[in-house]
């Protein structure tokens, strides 16, 4: 009997696979499987699609990805038709967005809204997860997939006197359905990463005075954020063949970019200056890829980071304000790095203040004030932008318990452990999607889901095609996984901040460098070539085996003859049959890290001419050709703008 059946199942709450999550993951994975004919079900603890974009509605919400890039590949008929209107898309643009995908693939019928999925156990003699929602339901699932999202669990800070506070208390990560206006009120807003950093310009029209608590200052680079027209569109879209593959072959973090060919200490001052100016004045995220060793090198990095310095100092009119928003205390983009629209001129504005809660943290909050070094900042409304319990807060939410009902948040107390960011040792057939160990959050988010769905998508067919039964990392594999996760970080600069991206900002999280930053075209050549060597470093074992290994214990956690065999269906033909030892991730780790700083390849240009560095005329026709001009520090003369210099 074939392990997975194609059914109709789905009626009596006994499915294929359950998905966890319908954001922009889990609206993906249903797609694809219900494609390949399993019965699927998803549930959704919102009243709608768009996972964390349904949630963060707060004033100023943005996609620091531009939207021609922040969308999904997977249906060409999809990125032709929808009109994205900015460079940047709101909030609101972006829920549109995904209620149209879920419209337009008919995925709401598979959807159970309103349902939180509260606990997962393995069944070891049925060979299934036994799903718990919120609704007092109980569904049972060959496979489960955790599509949660990485930036899930808004964060309350545990200040004194929060819950005796009498006005209104907001968390960016969970903002009101309804409008919320500030207008006459003063306004207090705790936290200055992204969201804040957003937010702050666009509370400060409305509110009669803001007060930024800021502790730690945040490097920002203007978005210039533009409209988009329909020849801007058009443009666009004619690349988006070339976009598409760059983004998810060679692109470190999902971004179609150029690839930069030098250091920041190998130009002169002028040049390097030259080079920066054109960056900050093109906008966006691609400030941080002019040269290929921002986050490799402290002094290359202090370049950059003296260079943002000074343009806060430009901007800000008052000095000690200036300074105070200079950051000092980590390297630049070693924290994630923000995207504005005004931030740093809002502090011009004589309705803002800005306090330092570094040197003075908040006291305690009373009920109409917030009081820091001996001083009650009064306020009638309070934002607080403070942040998520990132990449494992969604998933510790739900009580997982795998083999010998070890649950998933006592194995990863001393940090998350995974293989390949797909699936964490003792927990047979539960996938997650960007989890801690895969690129994630240091990428394009969307590339980085289509990648893993599209894996997982692949390998429970090819675990249908061969009558298997379970899907396992096995530990030697995700122990040395997990190893060069870590040792790729601390060839870099980022294990020097305390980001979120370090567990940092939770006290009591345990400091690991959580997503992997080896680079998603490298990453998914390594999970292509896991794949395709018969999913190496994954027990995978027939129903009957399954069965056994639950009486047995871990010993039959390896592959049986019969399922080392077996290829996936999507691979290139591969003979290897030698069982796969975990010793071949080491070439891996080497290669990885010098693809960290890797030289720009000569490759052709998308607009049609041959050379690297050169355009021919069709870029004419290129895409943002409102935000085109020269960039006098290279010889590329490509008017598409913020795409290649
Ligand atoms: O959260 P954060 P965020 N007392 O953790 C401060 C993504 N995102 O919601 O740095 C006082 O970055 C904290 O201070 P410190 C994006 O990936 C994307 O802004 O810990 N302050 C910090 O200033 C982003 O990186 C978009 O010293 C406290 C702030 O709160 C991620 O989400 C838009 C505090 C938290 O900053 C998270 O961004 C928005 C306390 N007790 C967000 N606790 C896009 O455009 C925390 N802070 C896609």
């Amino acid at each position: 009997m074939s392990a997975l059946s194609i059914s109709d199942r789905g009626e009596g709450r006994t499915y294929d696979v359950v998905v966890v999550g319908a954001g922009f993951a889990g609206m993906y994975m249903l797609y694809r499987l219900r494609g390949l004919g399993f019965s699927v079900r998803v549930y959704e603890q919102g009243s709608g699609v768009g996972g964390t974009w349904y949630w963060n509605r707060y004033p100023g919400a943005r996609c620091d990805v531009e939207s021609m890039q922040y969308s999904y590949s997977f249906s060409d008929e999809l990125q032709q038709e929808w009109d994205w209107t900015e460079r940047y898309a709101s909030q609101p643009e972006i829920l549109r967005y995904a209620n149209h995908v879920a419209d337009r693939f008919n995925l709401r019928p598979h959807i159970q809204f309103d349902t939180a999925v509260q606990a997962c156990a393995f069944d070891e003699d049925a060979n299934s997860w036994s799903v718990t929602t919120s609704d007092g339901g109980t569904a049972t699932a060959k496979f489960v997939v955790l599509a949660t999202g990485c930036l899930s669990n808004a964060r309350k800070p545990d200040i004194r006197g929060l819950d005796r506070f009498k006005g209104p208390v907001y968390h960016t990560g969970n903002w009101p359905h309804e409008e919320v206006n500030f207008t006459g009120l003063r306004v207090g807003i705790i936290g200055t990463g992204s969201s804040g950093i957003q937010s702050v310009p666009v509370i400060a029209e409305q509110a009669k005075h803001l007060t930024v608590f800021q502790r730690t200052p945040n490097y920002s680079i203007p978005a210039r954020n533009a409209p988009l027209s329909g020849e801007d569109r058009a443009a666009f879209r004619k690349i988006y063949p070339e976009v598409r593959r760059f983004a998810r072959e060679e692109a470190k973090n999902g971004i179609y970019t150029e690839v930069p060919d030098r250091g920041a200490l190998d130009d002169g001052d002028n040049e390097r200056r030259c080079k920066y100016e054109a960056r900050w004045a093109r906008g966006g995220l691609t400030f941080m890829s002019v040269y290929n060793n921002l986050a490799l090198d402290k002094g290359a990095n202090d370049t950059a980071a003296d260079f943002v310095r000074e343009k806060i100092a430009e901007t800000v009119e008052d000095r000690a304000t200036a300074k105070l928003l200079q950051p000092t205390s980590y390297p630049i983009g070693t924290k994630r790095i923000c995207i504005d629209t005004d931030y740093f001129e809002t502090f011009n504005r004589p309705n803002v203040t800005l306090v330092d809660i570094k040197t003075n943290p908040i006291e305690e909050i009373l009920p109409h004030a917030v009081r820091t070094g001996g001083k009650d900042y009064e306020i009638d409304a309070l934002v607080l932008a403070t942040g998520f319990d990132a990449m494992t807060g969604s998933v510790a939410k739900i009580d997982i318990r795998g083999r010998d009902g070890l649950t998933l948040n006592r194995k990863w107390a001393e940090g998350p452990k995974t293989y390949l960011g797909l699936m964490s040792a003792g927990f047979p057939n539960l996938f997650i999607i960007t989890g801690p160990g895969s690129p994630s959050v240091l990428s394009n988010m969307i590339v980085s889901i289509e990648q893993h769905v599209d894996w997982i998508a692949d390998c429970l067919s090819f675990m249908r095609d061969g009558g298997l039964g379970t899907i396992e990392a096995e530990p030697t594999a995700e122990e040395k996984w997990v190893a060069h996760v870590n040792e790729v970080a601390y060839t870099t600069l980022y294990p020097q901040a305390n980001s979120w991206y370090m567990g940092a900002n939770i006290p009591g999280k345990p400091r690991v460098f959580m997503p992997y930053i080896g680079g998603v075209g490298p990453y998914r050549q390594i999970c292509n070539e896991v794949a395709a060597k018969g999913y190496q470093g994954f027990a995978l074992t027939t129903p009957e085996r399954a069965r056994a290994a639950a009486v047995s214990g871990p010993r039959l956690l390896s592959r049986p003859a019969s399922a080392r065999m077996r290829r996936p269906a999507t691979s290139p033909g591969n003979t290897d049959k030698v069982r796969w030892t975990i010793s071949t991730i080491a070439p891996w780790s080497a290669w990885a890290i010098a693809s960290l700083a890797q030289p720009e390849t000569r490759r052709d240009h998308p607009c049609g001419s041959s050379g690297p560095r050169t355009c021919g005329p069709s870029d004419d026709s290129a895409p943002y050709v409102r935000a085109s001009r020269r960039d006098s520090t290279t010889r590329h003369e490509c008017r598409s703008g913020y795409l290649r210099p």
